[in-house]
């Protein structure tokens, strides 16, 4: 290529990039797939290679700078950034509007609430439009010069887009970590034996803080712009709201859940829609924050100490508490995994009292040091089940316990082994066990399995203690007086356990089969097998390779389920069920469906979002699996279609991000009636 002719190419390139780019992370659009964008990029490389001269700081190669720094300087903020008083209740909000209104007059002041990101705060430097410096906010009014990984950040532009920004434009913003990227994160520095961060935050802040721009472009980081600094030689708009999405214009990323709100009645009802959504959305949001919108009503509120009066942070209930590890017990689950599980000192979470945390297995416990005695950090989001995040160092007294799960199981006494290359440590005891035995009955019972009404933890264990269960067969065996006999049962209770019992054998073989507690196979396994090899008896007599060909399973699952039944004691208790087996509903035995390709909507990959309202979401990813189709939890490249119901969260978002087509719910239930 010439000299002129390359000029032009690599202009037009940079362009077509930072337009896709901007559509991409900015917009939430992306008009083009990766793969073409990585053309684009890698033309670019190409003719730079060949034409260095061309090589400007601006250009969307040079994000990543090819030496390490030495040390950070300093840099001092020319405005002060401030910080944000915070509130912890409704009255606060009500007394801030007060405070607000008596200083400005007016009926009811028109505020921006926006989400308070938990993540790093920052300040970039744009001269003409080309980002010069990045610097973290530090105390406020010195902060570390980061330009070199700020740089590296894919939603940063380094140079504005379109017209009319001011020559000097300093914009403000938090630099986080996504929810999924932090989990991906953490396997992949756990895989390579290194520092795993206790949460986004920290993950976050540890990214920006690298001498080695190399480091930080391999993180997963995001920046959402919520203010602006120095502003020279040009004018920003008259209210904070329109000022935001003139930053979007310009290629700066700006939170999609920012929206203006009438008086503090508006903002409370923001803070709780936001509140409930908190668990879908991919940041971590510890708040939020209301600021008063006119610029001119800012100016005539000024700040008191270091504090903005027109701005004020509504916190969330904290997800995250300090308490003292007491104990570390050990339990025993279903398929004889043991888990240690601390003890803590009761500490109430988001509202909720915490007393055990699960401490997943023994790696888990030695990778994050914990010891009986420590000081733990202790997490609860959502209905998630309460976990340590990681322990407070400067707080270990001298003396401290060392935790190491038992070599027999502490129900059973049997050895516990831990296969080659699994984080499990697993009781040998099988149905020997009492743990296991009880954990077993417990799966078939429960809702989504056999669906066995009233039969609830403590009848269970009655149930086991008093030799009148020894196996799931032997629950299908039970006697109205045995029942009845129980400690807190009646004849009534008795009655309807037996009945609910006699309800449970109209069920379909899928949920059969999941019952049964084979080790791997949850819903969406069982569903397939029963779907593929329409009876009880077909899947039984598959061997290893029969079943590898079965959608989805490979060779540990195959092998998982094949083990399964050659074990006496399970063909045993399958031939104790006949009776229920004989009743299941079982699909024909297809040899169309089990070619695996031919139902309609076979090797296509579904998820499902948000509420819809013409059925449940399992009514609807049942209809899905009926068509062949797989259903899954979380959005991929490899998905096909995303079913999003009202609100919709953040799945939708990384659908669109990743380009995968999306139904609504009158597009999803034409596509079920089409087929
Ligand atoms: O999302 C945030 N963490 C956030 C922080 C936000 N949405 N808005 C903010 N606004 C301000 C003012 C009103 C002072 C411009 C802030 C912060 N400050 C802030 N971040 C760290 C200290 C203060």
């Amino acid at each position: 290529m010439s000299n002129a002719s390359s000029r032009a190419r690599v202009k037009e390139l940079r362009k077509l990039i930072d337009h896709h780019n901007y559509q991409y992370h900015v917009l939430d659009s992306p008009e083009i797939p990766d793969t073409e964008y990585d053309g684009l990029f890698k033309e670019l490389l190409s003719i730079e290679d060949s034409h260095p001269e061309l090589i400007t700081p601006g250009s969307p190669t040079q994000r990543v700078g090819a030496t390490p720094l030495e040390e950070f300087a300093k840099v001092k903020h020319d405005i002060p950034m401030l910080s944000l008083s915070n509130a912890f209740s409704d009255q606060e909000i009500q007394d801030f509007d007060r405070r607000v209104r008596d200083r400005v007059g007016g009926a009811s002041i028109e505020y921006v609430a926006e989400p308070k990101m938990d993540g790093v705060a920052v300040s970039l430097l744009y001269e003409d439009g080309v980002l010069i410096r990045g610097a973290t906010r530090g105390d406020g009014l010195t902060g570390e010069d980061v330009t070199h990984n700020v740089r590296t950040i894919g939603s940063v532009p380094l140079r504005l887009l379109g017209a009319g920004y001011p020559r000097v434009l300093e914009v403000r913003g938090e630099v986080y970590m996504t929810t999924q990227g932090f989990e991906a994160l953490n396997v992949r520095q756990r895989q390579h034996d290194r520092k795993v961060f206790a949460n986004p935050r920290n993950a976050a802040a540890g990214s920006l803080r690298q001498l080695d721009p190399r480091v930080t472009v391999e993180r997963p980081l995001e920046i959402f712009f919520h203010s602006f600094g120095k502003v020279d030689d040009g004018e920003l708009l008259q209210t904070h709201y329109d000022t935001l999405m003139r930053f979007r214009d310009w290629g700066l990323r700006v939170c999609p859940e920012t929206r203006t709100a009438m008086g503090w009645q508006q903002c409370l009802e923001y803070y709780q829609d936001l509140l409930n959504r908190r668990g879908h959305l991919d940041y971590a949001v510890d708040g939020v924050v209301y600021k008063v919108n006119a610029i001119e009503q800012q100016r005539e509120l000024g700040f008191i100490s270091r504090a903005p009066r027109w701005a004020i942070a509504h916190k969330f209930p904290a997800e995250e508490e300090l308490t003292k590890l007491l104990d570390i017990s050990v339990q025993v689950g279903r398929t004889g995994t043991l888990t240690p599980v601390a003890r803590l000192e009761p500490v109430s979470v988001g509202g909720v009292t915490v007393t055990n945390a699960t401490l997943h297995n023994q790696d888990e416990v030695e990778r994050k040091d914990v010891r009986v005695g420590d000081t733990v950090i202790v997490r609860r989001a959502g209905d998630v089940i309460p976990e340590i995040v990681a322990v407070v160092r400067s707080k270990r007294p001298k003396r401290t316990r060392r935790f190491k799960l038992p070599t027999k199981c502490p129900v059973c006494e049997s050895d516990v082994v831990r296969r080659e290359g699994e984080a499990a440590a697993r009781c040998t005891g099988g149905l020997f066990c009492p743990a296991q035995r009880r954990e077993a009955i417990r799966h078939f019972a429960s809702r989504r399995a056999m669906d066995i009404e009233g039969l609830g933890d403590k009848l269970v264990e009655q149930l086991d203690e008093q030799g009148l269960v020894h196996d799931l067969a032997d629950l299908y065996k039970l006697k109205l007086e045995d029942i009845a006999e129980l400690e807190h049962m009646g004849r009534k209770s008795a009655a309807n356990l037996i009945e609910a019992l006699e309800a449970s054998k109209d069920t379909t073989l899928a949920r059969f089969l999941y019952a049964l507690g084979i080790r791997d196979v949850g819903e969406t396994t069982a569903q397939t097998l029963a779907t593929y090899y329409g009876s009880l008896a077909g899947l039984m007599r598959a061997n290893r390779d029969d079943l590898q060909r079965v959608p989805d399973v490979g060779p540990v699952v195959a092998d998982n389920i094949y083990t399964f039944f050659r074990e006496k004691h399970n063909q045993r208790v399958i031939n104790k069920l006949k009776p229920v087996i004989g009743r299941l509903k079982q699909p024909r035995p297809n040899p169309t469906t089990k070619l695996g390709h031919t139902l309609p909507l076979s090797n296509k990959t579904f998820v499902l979002t948000g509420t819809l309202t013409s059925m449940s979401r399992d009514k609807a990813k049942a209809a899905l699996q009926a068509l062949g189709a797989k259903v899954v939890g979380s959005v991929s490249k490899k998905t096909d279609y995303v079913v999003a119901g009202a609100d919709p969260g953040s799945k939708a978002t990384k659908a669109m991000k990743l380009g995968v087509t999306t139904l609504d719910e009158d597009r999803f239930l034409d596509l079920i009636q089409d087929n």
